[in-house]
């Protein structure tokens, strides 16, 4: 490696309340309408999109080429809300490199992680601020926003990792989080099949 492809290391300032990253950042959104048909109650997102689209979550990424040795940096802003019975969450993935990990820690607010393996695994864990979770290899993950104020994570993970969305947008997750009688339930996904 000649001295020109060597990195400055840098630094930048994360607010630890609201998530936003100053600086070099990339920015991404995604809205219900991204994920119609991943909520439990298919009447519940067509009559929410017909009055309105809601933006459910960002993430701010800083910026660092996409390779084996480098480390991503990202903090994930999911709004509070419900789609019928059923919290707002993310999309949720595998890593395209299916061997690379990833850890989050909650920032503010609190909710779940989901995780599944392709041979069935899966699992639910609470995040609350301060709280670190782990996410091995081979770990799709989720996360669902249980509260009532924006849920904010920091998460790491290696530079090659990618995202596979396709099975998850397919099958979903063994788990889903409702709410019932004012209380937060984990419940098995009716509709998951291996
Ligand atoms: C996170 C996620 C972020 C949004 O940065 O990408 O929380 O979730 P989806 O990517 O599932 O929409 C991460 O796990 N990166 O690998
Ligand atoms: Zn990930």
């Amino acid at each position: 490696m000649s001295d020109s492809d060597l990195m400055d290391p840098f630094g930048r300032d994360i607010d630890l309340e609201n998530g936003i990253i100053e600086g070099a950042s990339e920015k991404w959104t995604r809205y219900l309408s991204d994920m119609k048909n991943m909520y439990q109650n298919r009447e519940a997102v067509e009559e929410i999109l017909d009055s309105e689209d809601p933006l459910l979550y960002e993430v701010y990424e800083i910026s660092v080429p996409k390779e084996s040795g480098q480390l991503l940096h990202c903090t994930t802003i999911l709004y509070p809300g419900k789609v019928g019975n059923e919290y707002y969450m993310t999309k949720g993935h595998y890593h395209e490199r299916r061997d690379t990990a990833e850890s989050y820690l909650c920032l503010s607010g609190r909710g779940y992680l989901l995780t599944q393996t392709e041979d069935g695994g899966s699992d639910a864990l609470r995040m609350v601020p301060g709280r670190l979770v782990y996410i091995p290899p081979y770990w799709a993950h989720r996360t669902v926003n249980t509260g009532d104020e924006p849920f904010v994570f920091f998460g790491v993970y290696p530079g090659d990792a990618g995202h596979d969305y396709g099975s998850i947008e397919e099958i979903g997750f063994p788990k889903i989080i409702l709410e019932e009688d004012g209380e937060t339930v984990v419940r098995k996904n009716p509709d998951y099949e291996v």
